[in-house]
């Protein structure tokens, strides 16, 4: 093998899209509607994903960076000697550069729903780091956590970073957390990223961005809908709208139609009224105490957290 290959293991099962079909089915037909934000993650998806998180209004990218940039000597330290570093939805993998760069790390595992995007960023992370062995899994993990054969379950670190878990409901969280707890072995670590409540108007602006890159990201749902699935929307009778619910704590995007309007998926007619939307995504903010007691329950001891100046962002370095 030569420096720039990667070992590709593919999860994803072949009824992948027909599930797919099914699920947007149920979401669209159910009061509310709504739709799981993992489809947002195809092609373009993934790019324009990237694209937020350059914007200057999305803090959490960068604050995280610089919290991980900070941090790495402790973590270094926390993580130990030839860890594999497993990471869950790695998209472009910069934010692991960082931690390449200072960490012993034998073997890295980058697992991603989006196959193409996935090949491009880890074959980029093997050229760049031809000692490291390279390991790419795409894979739903919303659906089950598995470990490739090839991966030796000893001295895991897991990196979920960028507040990914706030996508998921807190029950669904600590679910996701508690099967990751049984996939790493006592003692493992697990490094992830939480963004924080704060001013519901910092919170509102990063998903309403001046420049509608989130806008694009939320409305490509439909393209995407419209190619893979065969549903005719127009997007331009649909808008983006992201808000904060405060009782919950959570961000919520939502695609409203402007009109009512009447849409078929294989054979079912699914009615919108005006200004019905699909829950397309909820965006979880914790406190500090409130994610280290859902960690807890999910089995997982809180060894260090680290926070930006603002209190905006917080990274946990949990033990399994
Ligand atoms: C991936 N996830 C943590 C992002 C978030 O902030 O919830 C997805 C996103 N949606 C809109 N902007 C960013």
């Amino acid at each position: 093998m030569n420096a720039a290959e990667i070992h590709f293991h593919n999860q994803l099962t072949e009824d992948h899209c027909p599930t797919m079909a099914e699920e947007v089915l149920a979401g669209f037909t159910s009061k509310p509607k709504y739709c799981s934000p993992k489809y947002f993650y195809d092609q373009k998806g993934s790019v324009l994903f990237e694209k937020i998180c350059e914007l200057p209004e999305y803090y959490p990218t960068r604050t995280e960076e610089a919290i991980l940039t900070r941090a790495m000597p402790e973590i270094a330290a926390l993580a130990g000697e030839n860890a594999t570093l497993v990471e869950f939805g790695c998209g472009a993998s910069r934010k692991v550069r960082l931690l390449l760069e200072s960490m012993s790390v034998q073997r890295y595992l980058g697992i991603d729903i989006s196959r193409e995007f996935l090949l491009e960023s880890t074959r980029r992370l093997a050229a760049d780091y031809p000692w490291l062995e390279v390991h790419a899994a795409c894979a739903d993990f919303t659906r089950g956590l598995a470990l490739p054969e090839a991966i030796d379950p000893q001295r895991l670190v897991g990196f979920f970073p960028g507040s990914s878990i706030g996508n998921f409901t807190p029950d669904a969280a600590e679910g996701f957390l508690d099967s990751l707890h049984r996939l790493l072995p006592p003692g493992s670590g697990l490094l992830i990223g939480v963004d924080l409540v704060k001013d519901h108007q910092t919170l509102e602006a990063a998903y309403n961005d001046a420049d509608g890159i989130t806008a694009e990201f939320n409305l490509n749902l439909l393209d995407r809908f419209q190619r893979e699935l065969g549903i005719a929307f127009r997007r331009e009778l649909f808008r983006h709208r992201a808000f904060f619910n405060a009782e919950k704590s959570r961000i919520e995007m939502h695609l409203e139609s402007r009109i009512a309007q009447v849409l078929q998926l294989n054979g079912h007619t699914i009615r919108f009224r005006e200004g019905e939307s699909i829950h397309t995504e909820n965006s979880y903010k914790y406190s500090v105490p409130g994610f280290q007691r859902l960690a807890a329950r999910a089995g997982f001891a809180s060894r260090k957290v680290w926070m930006d100046e603002h209190g905006l962002f917080s990274v946990h370095y949990l033990t399994a």
